[in-house]
């Protein structure tokens, strides 16, 4: 058995959602998806609530940085197809019962009834959830081999982003004012708001430091896209718990690579210290819980085609943070 190998109830499922493998008590070696027959063509996606426990039992989770590059396919054809998570515990429970003991059976479903739709979202879209929040820019700060023109580059397009994000965070609060079922969540939103006024005055500082001049910044075709998604989900006619889905997305993925890249056995350069704690600091993490709890809570009893339109703005804002990063490293061609 190889190093890099699980042992396990899990389910292999491919980026439409459809279960392509499936075993009990399966000895699994990342090498064996590589050299497994499927079509380097879109992402795999492994679930599976003792998968999960594995991987963080066994700390291997920097293996999952691993796969976030790895790209895989399926023929989908005549596999079953699974909505949820829970249907997946089922499945489980249902299929392993020579290799799972009623001890186990029962604390796998005690964890699937207290699973949140975000946190079935984030395993289920894993991968792609890393490339955001492990993309090589943010690897690049946490090593310390980070080129300081894409950080320039970053900074500049960054605080044309910020600027957008302002109407957009008005925009949710004035939804949180009439649509929400509890007062609180429009403490939580201005609470943001207040520190993006702090944080459009520290773009203005950090700029100066870097020598970037913030009024000659042209926007780049990513960000243009990013800042239109933004608009689009201003209308009146995005309702409150798709549209603070994305507010939470957006955040999260930005507190996320940036406590990732404060954790142990950095090597941040010093004058990038202040932008990691900016976004890694422990309150914006406990803010950022706070809209995941108030995202958790608005769709737990929402309609499924209000969860299933949630998930796709969650998906789009992933897509675009991972071409935001991308754009630090120079403009694509098209
Ligand atoms: C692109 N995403 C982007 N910029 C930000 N400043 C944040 C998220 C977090 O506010």
């Amino acid at each position: 058995m190889s190093q890099t190998g699980f042992t396990g109830n899990f389910i292999v499922v491919s980026t439409g959602g459809w279960v392509i493998g499936f075993s009990s008590k399966l000895v699994m070696d990342l090498d064996y998806f590589r050299s497994t027959p499927f079509d380097p063509a879109c992402a795999l996606r492994v679930i599976g609530i003792d998968f999960i426990s594995h991987l963080k039992k066994r700390q291997v989770t920097s293996h999952l940085a691993e796969i976030t590059w790895l790209r895989l396919s399926y023929d989908t054809t005549s596999a079953l197809h699974i909505h949820d998570v829970h249907s997946v515990a089922t499945l489980i429970t249902n299929s392993c019962s020579d290799g799972v003991s009623e001890n186990q059976k029962q604390n796998m479903e005690e964890q699937t009834a207290k699973t949140t739709v975000t946190e079935t979202w984030l395993r289920k879209h894993r991968l792609q959830y890393n490339g955001a929040t492990r993309h090589p820019f943010i690897l690049s700060i946490r090593d310390g081999s980070v080129n300081f023109s894409s950080f320039k580059r970053w900074l500049g397009q960054d605080y044309i982003f910020v600027r957008s994000f302002v109407p957009f965070a008005a925009s949710i609060l004035m939804k949180s004012c009439k649509e929400s079922s509890d007062e609180s969540d429009m403490e939580v939103i201005l609470g943001g708001m207040a520190s993006l006024n702090e944080e459009i005055n520290w773009f203005k500082n950090e700029a100066s430091k870097f020598h970037v001049s913030l009024t000659s910044v042209v926007p780049q075709n990513a960000n243009v896209k990013y800042c239109k998604f933004l608009e689009s989900l201003m209308s009146p006619e995005i309702e409150y718990p798709m549209a603070i889905t994305a507010f939470w997305a957006i955040e999260a993925v930005y507190q996320e690579s940036f406590a990732h890249c404060l954790e142990e056995g950095n090597s941040i350069p010093q004058e990038l210290q202040e932008t990691c704690e900016r976004w890694g600091n422990a309150g914006f993490g406990a803010y950022c819980r706070s809209l995941r709890d108030i995202v958790d809570r608005c769709l737990q009893k929402a309609s499924l085609e209000v969860v299933s339109k949630a998930e796709v703005f969650f998906l789009s804002v992933v897509e675009h943070e991972v071409e935001f990063w991308n754009m630090s490293f120079g403009e694509a061609s098209m």
